[in-house]
């Protein structure tokens, strides 16, 4: 088990509540980056892997039995452990950029603000299980209800977190904004109530300038 925790200089992360535009902004991304010659790898949590894929299963549906706050978050952090260890610590290893469609400030921000779970707890797993933070973390901000409103319809039923109500995304939210303000030397905060172009190009250009001071 680590303790250091070392904020790697390929390891990349989107955040942002539901609907705020990640799967189209790891795109441009991607093509940013093999532009330049890289090798890219775009993985999600949770999930990441197929042992990780099947414990978002667990954590996206609906139970009969309430997942209580401390299962969400263990279950977060096993995807998390498997997903380092197998993907993202050989693909780092071999001079990859790693993209992660969400990290460990989704569990901050969801587990931590969302649910009221103790901070400590979850920067000791951090330290211990993971050992790796982003370089850089985009966060695509969006007002929650625009968000919801963009996802709603596109699935049968909504998932497990996707049934919570507005205020708990509102903590969410809240989250995340601290974490920017927190950090700013990691954190890009994007305006994800732009059109998707505007979206991509601001991501674009976020990254680039990152590039290029970090060269
Ligand atoms: N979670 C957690 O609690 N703790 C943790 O540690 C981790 C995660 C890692 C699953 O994540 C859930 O797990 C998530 C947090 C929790 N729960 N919630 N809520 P997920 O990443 O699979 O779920 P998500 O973030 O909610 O995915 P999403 O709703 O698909 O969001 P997105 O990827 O940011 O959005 P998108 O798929 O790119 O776009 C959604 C729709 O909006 C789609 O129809 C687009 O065409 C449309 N869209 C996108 N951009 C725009 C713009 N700019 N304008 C208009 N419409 C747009």
């Amino acid at each position: 088990m680590s303790e250091a925790l070392l904020k790697h200089p390929r390891l990349i992360s989107l955040e942002g509540g539901e609907g705020a535009g990640k799967t189209s902004a790891i795109v441009a991304i991607r093509e940013l980056l093999q532009a330049r010659g890289h090798e890219v790898v775009l993985t999600r949590e949770p999930g990441g892997t197929p042992l990780a894929e099947r414990i978002r299963e667990l954590l996206l549906s609906p139970h009969e039995e309430a997942l209580a706050p401390e299962t969400e978050l263990l279950l977060m952090f096993a995807s998390r452990a498997q997903h380092v260890r197998e993907v993202i610590r050989p693909a780092l290893q071999r001079g990859a950029y790693v993209v992660s469609d969400r990290f460990t400030d989704s569990s901050y921000a969801y587990q931590a603000d969302g649910r009221g779970l103790d901070r400590a707890l979850i920067e000791e797993l951090e330290r211990k299980v993971v050992g790796l933070k982003p370089s850089l973390t985009l966060l695509l901000d969006l007002d929650v209800r625009e968000g919801r409103a963009r996802t709603s319809g596109r699935d049968l039923w909504p998932d497990r977190i996707e049934s919570e109500q507005d205020d708990f995304f509102e903590r969410v939210r809240e989250g995340f904004r601290k974490r920017a303000v927190a950090e700013p030397e990691r954190f890009r905060v994007i305006d994800a109530s732009q059109s998707p172009t505007a979206v991509g190009a601001s991501v674009s250009s976020a990254v680039l300038q990152w590039l290029e001071s970090s060269a």
